[in-house]
């Protein structure tokens, strides 16, 4: 790739802000930034900092000067949530991003990493999905107002790199689950959504367990600590256009997952499928190859990640978000 260079490793003292630093994403990515040496990590909560608000974030970024930025905040949900509070997906995620890429321009950030999402990928773009596949169709109407933000996201940081030179860049991860996720009935994901229904009729001897959708659509899931792996990856050692995608290479149908989820808990009781809600795109598994010539792979593989989060669920129970 013409616009590609060798990325030399971070500072791990230079000052380091995590945007969206207590969520699923930024919290892994804050702890292997701490395991990894970084000394200055700099986070603000929500109530701290608001994202949509652009002069508060350029006041922060004016007093706290960060060389390094991983842009994690967003406004995120599942299939229910994303084609239900359209206006607030689209809004919200272009605001958060506006204001802090254009802070970062302002103040001199170095090395930034934007987090998009794999569903910024035609609906039925061939199979696996190459990071060159972006902008050749249609979007999956379930998550278009979402996609449309992070696809403006990724031009941003491409528009900076092209205009003003900024070695920027842009990572796509697949569906992620883990600990801290959000395990709400309505706004969830798929995997923290089996967990907690598992769970509760497992522990409440329900015999019948309803799921959303047909069943048959496939998803590729990656653990968010393989995420935040890749994240320090890529900005240790690249610097290209391209946004690169962040995956396992391998998916399941939603029926597999749900009886792999069925099997960690213990259910034993009956499954059935709901096919009045929507199944989403049939299948958006990535074509990882990109990151595994940059020479990152995951290592937590999906029932050992499935295993720990179904006990991090347990532990944090009455902690868990609603
Ligand atoms: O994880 P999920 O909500 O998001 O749903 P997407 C994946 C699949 O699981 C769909 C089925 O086919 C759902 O119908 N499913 C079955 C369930 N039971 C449930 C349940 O109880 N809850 C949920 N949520 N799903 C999201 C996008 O798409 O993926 C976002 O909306 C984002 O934009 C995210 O990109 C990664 O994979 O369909």
């Amino acid at each position: 790739m013409s616009d590609s260079f060798a990325a030399r490793p971070l500072d791990r003292g230079a000052p380091f802000y995590v945007a969206g630093h207590r969520g699923l994403v930024g919290s892994s990515v804050w702890r292997k930034l701490e395991s990894a040496g970084f000394s200055r990590l700099l986070g603000q909560t929500s109530a701290e900092l608001d994202l949509r608000d652009r002069e508060a974030v350029f006041d922060f970024f004016a007093r706290e000067k960060p060389t390094n930025v991983i842009l994690a905040a967003a406004k995120v949900g599942g299939i229910a949530a994303n084609s239900t509070f359209l206006v607030d997906f689209l809004s919200e995620n272009l605001r958060i991003q506006v204001n802090v890429l254009d802070a970062a321009l302002a103040h001199g950030v170095e090395r930034l990493l934007f987090l998009g999402s794999s569903c910024i990928y035609p609906k039925l773009a061939p199979q696996p999905i190459k990071e060159e596949y972006l902008l050749t169709g249609h979007l999956e109407p379930t998550n278009d107002a979402y996609a449309i933000a992070k696809i403006a996201g990724i031009l941003h940081v491409q528009a900076a790199r092209r205009q003003h030179g900024r070695s920027w860049i842009s990572a796509m991860p697949t569906n992620l689950y883990g600990p801290g996720d959000n395990f709400s009935p309505r706004g969830s994901h798929v995997l923290p959504a089996l967990v907690r229904r598992y769970d509760e009729a497992q522990s409440s001897a329900v015999p019948l367990v309803v799921n959303w959708g047909s069943g048959n659509p496939r998803r590729e899931f990656l653990h968010v600590d393989d995420l935040a792996s890749a994240c320090l990856h890529l900005l240790d050692n690249y610097d290209g256009a391209s946004h690169v995608n962040v995956g396992t290479g391998e998916d399941h149908t939603i029926r597999e997952i749900a009886s792999m989820v069925a099997d960690e808990v213990g259910y034993t009781g009956e499954t059935r499928w709901d096919t009045s809600k929507p199944d989403g795109t049939m299948q958006k598994l990535l074509d990882v190859s990109m990151i595994r010539e940059l020479g990152w792979r995951p290592t937590i593989g999906l029932r050992e990640g499935i295993a720990s989060t179904v006990s991090w669920y347990r532990d944090n129970i009455g902690a868990v978000r609603t």
